[in-house]
């Protein structure tokens, strides 16, 4: 009994090992421009929680810091990072700067922060970018819709993660038909259905 107790404990041991995620390698780095960036940011993070992708999280800025900025780009992919969120507000050239210098897919999500105009400076900066240098722009503060683009991705080449976005999306479709039922409880005058 206390050998086989034993080799419990050793097992469990080494699962926690195993899926310790400061053990993992990142598969999906999320920049932002600035901490001030994080409450929109983080709704990726909480994606990634939810689908169990191991990430990393960094504020870089191409305006404050270009020399870190080109460490990080130039070394993303050798890192194992297959796919990069980046988020800026205002002149918001972090994504289109990282773009230029890794082969990774970068997600942009533009930012309606304090120093923005009315997001669409933030927006047209990661929107617009030139030929040769794609930024895959979401909508204004989308993370969590850069998230699922991440993860869908790196399901190209992940039965896993396809499992579980056909889970997702399953999901969604309930929640639609859901508030289909909720709405033929509602009555109006006129309503036909
Ligand atoms: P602070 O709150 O730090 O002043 O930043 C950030 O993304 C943030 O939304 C205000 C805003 O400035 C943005 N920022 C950029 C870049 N660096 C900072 N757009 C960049 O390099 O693109």
């Amino acid at each position: 009994m206390g050998f086989h107790c034993f080799w419990i404990g050793c097992f469990s041991y080494l699962a926690k090992l195993i899926n310790n995620p400061e053990r993992m390698n990142p598969l999906v780095s999320i920049i932002m421009g600035s901490t001030s960036d994080l409450t929109v940011m983080e709704e990726a993070a909480k994606l990634f929680d939810e689908f169990e992708i191991p990430f990393e999280i960094h504020a870089l800025s191409a305006h404050r810091t270009p020399d870190l900025v080109a460490d990080f780009a130039k070394g993303a992919f050798d890192r194992g990072v297959r796919v990069i969120v980046a988020g800026a507000g205002g002149a918001a050239h972090l994504p289109g700067v990282v773009a230029s210098m890794t082969i990774c897919p970068v997600i942009g999500v533009p930012i309606k922060s304090s120093n923005s105009i009315d997001g669409w400076d933030s927006i047209l900066s990661i929107l617009q970018m030139p030929s040769g240098i794609p930024v895959a722009t979401v909508a204004l503060d989308g993370a969590r819709n850069a998230g699922i683009l991440a993860v869908q991705m790196l399901a190209t080449g992940d039965p896993g993660l396809q499992a579980k976005l056909v889970n997702f999306k399953a999901g969604l479709a309930k929640k639609v038909v859901k508030a289909n039922a909720t709405l033929k409880e509602v009555t109006f005058k006129f309503k036909t259905n």
